[in-house]
């Protein structure tokens, strides 16, 4: 069989703010909370992706805040899909694409196809049909922009909510004192389980920008499936004040709730590794949504994080830490 070439884009790293491109492709014109951690995680993967790229964006926030009738902050292509099936459409725009370059209609170079799906859309209701994208091997980078709930349709809870979080599907009662009982759902694992042809996987936060527009930059590299999952407060679900978005994604990474690290060739890198972990009660006492939890549910908490900082000593290759964002004078 003719092998073609799909003129794959190579994108170098960006070393510092003032490296970054300047163009923006996420540009004012939308509906978003103030201090929303999506919107400000759409517009960051925009800028590391450029110009010849298509969003796929199934319902969520950043679709429904996004799309109102003659508004839109997308300066690139961007089609709509159901909640559920984000990984299908992303493929067929994907096999077609491959199509035309086999037959001479299109001479590449071949777009960025990036899914930008909520939690629910990823790894919920979405979960089958990324799934399938990646067992197929398309050249399409999923993201799942967590903001560790059902956002849009009223702060429900979804598989990546924590543990003890209050929300309209888990309020905390007599018989439920801690609103939600289980843990969460491990995304990245979900897929590197289960995907022998997933190329790249990445956790990243919208706090670190740099680190987030260089994971977007080498999944976008790839010659396969990728998959980036990115932490992203929600000021409206997390009940905390919006102007602490940056501040409540760093202490998720210095309390041990959130990690950063890549996963290629079977190896496991890590990009920001606290010295020493501040007490996950740093990190949900500016949380309206961990208000009810008693000592006893915090000590829980900090359990679970425990173990999953051990994992994180016991697998860590670090490297160089990532630029801090700059504060504001
Ligand atoms: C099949 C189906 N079920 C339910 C809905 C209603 N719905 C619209 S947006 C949404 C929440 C999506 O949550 P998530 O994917 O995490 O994105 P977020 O809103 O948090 O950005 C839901 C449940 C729908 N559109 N389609
Ligand atoms: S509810 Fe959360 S994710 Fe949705 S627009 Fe508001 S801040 Fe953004
Ligand atoms: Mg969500």
């Amino acid at each position: 069989m003719k092998t073609i070439d799909y003129k794959k884009q190579t994108f170098e790293p960006v070393k510092s703010f003032r490296g970054a491109p300047k163009e923006e492709m996420y540009v004012p014109g939308h509906r978003t909370c103030a201090g929303c951690g999506p919107a400000l995680n759409y517009r960051l993967v925009a800028k590391a992706a450029g110009r010849n790229t298509i969003f796929v964006g199934p319902t969520g926030c950043m679709y429904v805040a996004n799309s109102s009738y003659l508004c839109t902050p997308y300066a690139v292509s961007w089609i709509h899909a159901q909640i559920t099936n984000g990984g299908a459409v992303a493929s067929g725009i994907e096999a077609a694409y491959k199509v035309l370059m086999r037959k001479g209609k299109y001479d590449g170079p071949f777009p960025n196809i990036i899914v930008m799906a909520g939690d629910g859309g990823s790894v919920d209701i979405g979960l089958q049909a990324a799934s399938a994208m990646m067992y197929r091997g398309h050249k399409v980078l999923f993201v799942c922009y967590d903001n560790e709930a059902y956002a849009n349709t009223g702060i429900q809870t979804s598989p990546t909510t924590p543990y003890g979080a209050n929300t309209t599907f888990t309020p905390p009662g007599k018989e439920i004192p801690e609103g939600k009982r289980l843990f969460p759902k491990d995304p990245p694992q979900l897929f590197i389980g289960g995907h022998p042809l997933l190329k790249y996987a990445a956790t990243t936060c919208v706090a670190y920008p740099l680190d987030l527009m260089n994971k977007v930059r080498k999944a976008l590299s790839q010659d396969g499936p990728t998959f980036l999952h990115m932490l992203c407060p929600c000021p409206k679900g997390w009940k905390f004040d919006e102007k602490l978005t940056m501040d409540m994604g760093k202490l998720a990474v210095e309390t041990g709730m959130w990690s950063l690290y890549e996963w290629e060739n079977d190896e496991y890198k890590y990009s920001h590794i606290p010295k020493k972990y501040k007490p996950v009660g740093e990190y949900m006492k500016h949380q309206g949504r961990f208000s009810h939890l008693t000592e006893e549910h915090i000590a829980k908490m900090q359990a679970f994080v425990d173990q999953k900082i051990r994992k994180v000593k016991a697998q860590a290759k670090p490297v160089a830490a990532p630029a801090p964002t700059p504060k504001k004078a």
